[in-house]
Order: structure tokens, then C-alpha cells, then sequence
């Protein structure tokens, strides 16, 4: 049987999600950031030397990289559901996509995760608006219009495309729904990218998504839940 190795919060719930649309089975194996890095557990390097979620088995194949593990999935079992005709022009938005992804669009996403952690790390208190100061500068110079220059982009793509590959929901819109999450987990963007917004509304209302929420367990990207 199929086994994923799942961390809580993280690219693998897309994962899941796959494995939901493709109504396969499969079994997860868990495991939880520790609670102060956020990062993998050590035994997670036990499966694969870098130690990062997620990583499928499927009998002998063993596959890091989440781009990787979903166009296996899509073109092993769900080529005539999830994947348009091979060479084709969907077909190589499809391949754009699934590299766009993480190739282009997490790098940035990444590097504002990683700098609101450094600020809210614990340092002497005379340190901290030195860092503030450095960080803020970063973001202004480079950061933000970074983020914006993609998130426009992506933006604009959506404006006269349902899903990522047009009128077909697709493997390139699971691979594309982790970053888009995370940016619309900000309040901040989720103000000024309604169109994004409305898109991962659309996402995480499918059956599909919901049954793979219910399987892995609290994910911090998922649907808000109204207060
Ligand atoms: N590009 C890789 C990134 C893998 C990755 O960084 N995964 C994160 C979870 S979102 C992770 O395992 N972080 C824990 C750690 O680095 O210890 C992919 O798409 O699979």
C-alpha cells in the first residue's frame, strides 16, 4: 500500500489531498514539528536523508520533493482526471506550474516566514530593534514587491482562468494550493488578493480537500473557521 510521510502543517497535507482525489489507498506515517523550531522530527531523516515532509512510498519507489511526488501520483494513476494530454499546450502549463510553485513562488513566501520567526525570537532586548530595523529594511527594499510581483501575477492569471490549467481542476492546481494558502493566511493579503482569496475558498470546498483535512489532522493553512 501506498504509506506518506505526513508533517502536521506542512506541503504534505497536499499530499493527502492528492491521494483523496485520486481515491487511492494508502496509510499515513506521522510525525509533529517540535515546538519550538517547527522543524521535523530527526527520525524523519530515517526515510530520507534531508528529513523533509513530504516523502511517498509506493513499493519500490521512494520520492522526496512534493512537485515530484505529485506528477508521479498524477501521471501513475490519475492521468485521465488530473492531468491533461501529454505535450500538448495544457500539458506544459501543467509542467509550469508544478515548477512555478515551488521553483519561484515559496522562495519569497519562505524567506518572510523565516524573518517573522527571527523577529520573534528570543534575543536581548537592546538587540531587538536592530533586527527589527534590518528585517523592516529587507522588506522594503526587496521582499515585499517581490511577493507582490508574484502574487500579481498569479493573480492575474486567475482572473480569466477557473483553475490553474483553465476549465479542469488539475495536479498543477494541488501543487499550486500550498503556497497560495500560506500567503492567504495573512490577513494582510488575503485583503489585497481577494481573487486569491476566492480561489483557495474554491480549493478547500472540495470533497476531496475536506476528506483529507479530516485524515491529517490540524493544519494551520486550512479553512478559517468563523468566530
Ligand atoms: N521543496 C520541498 C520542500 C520540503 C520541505 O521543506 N518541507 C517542510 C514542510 S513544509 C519540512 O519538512 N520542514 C521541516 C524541516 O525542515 O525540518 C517540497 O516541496 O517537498
Amino acid at each position: 500500500m501506498i504509506q506518506l510521510h505526513h508533517l502536521n502543517d506542512s506541503r504534505s497535507q497536499r499530499i493527502i489531498w492528492m491521494l483523496e482525489e485520486l481515491e487511492l489507498d494508502y496509510d499515513i506515517k506521522r510525525y509533529q514539528r517540535d515546538a519550538h523550531t517547527s522543524l521535523a522530527p530527526e527520525t524523519l531523516k530515517r526515510v530520507h536523508p534531508l528529513g523533509k515532509a513530504p516523502i511517498l512510498i509506493d513499493g519500490e519507489l521512494r520520492l522526496a520533493e512534493s512537485g515530484a511526488i505529485i506528477d508521479y501520483l498524477a501521471q501513475r494513476y490519475g492521468s485521465s482526471t488530473l492531468l491533461p494530454a501529454a505535450n500538448t499546450q495544457a500539458w506544459w502549463d501543467y509542467v509550469y506550474w508544478l515548477h512555478y510553485g515551488e521553483g519561484s513562488l515559496m522562495p519569497p513566501l519562505l524567506m518572510r516566514h523565516v524573518f517573522d520567526k527571527v523577529q520573534q525570537a528570543p534575543m536581548a532586548f537592546f538587540i531587538r530593534p536592530l533586527v527589527k530595523k534590518i528585517v523592516a529594511g529587507v522588506e522594503r527594499a526587496f521582499l515585499n514587491q517581490q511577493i507582490h510581483t508574484h502574487l500579481n501575477f498569479v493573480a492575474d492569471h486567475l482572473a480569466c482562468h477557473e483553475w490553474f490549467l483553465g476549465e479542469s481542476f488539475s495536479a498543477a492546481d494541488i501543487q499550486m494550493s500550498f503556497p497560495l494558502e500560506a500567503a492567504m493566511h495573512r490577513a494582510e493579503m488575503a485583503d489585497s488578493y481577494p481573487r486569491l482569496k476566492a480561489y483557495v475558498t474554491r480549493l478547500q470546498a472540495r470533497p476531496a480537500y475536506l476528506r483529507a483535512l479530516e485524515k491529517g489532522g490540524s493544519y494551520l493553512y486550512g479553512p478559517r473557521v468563523a468566530t
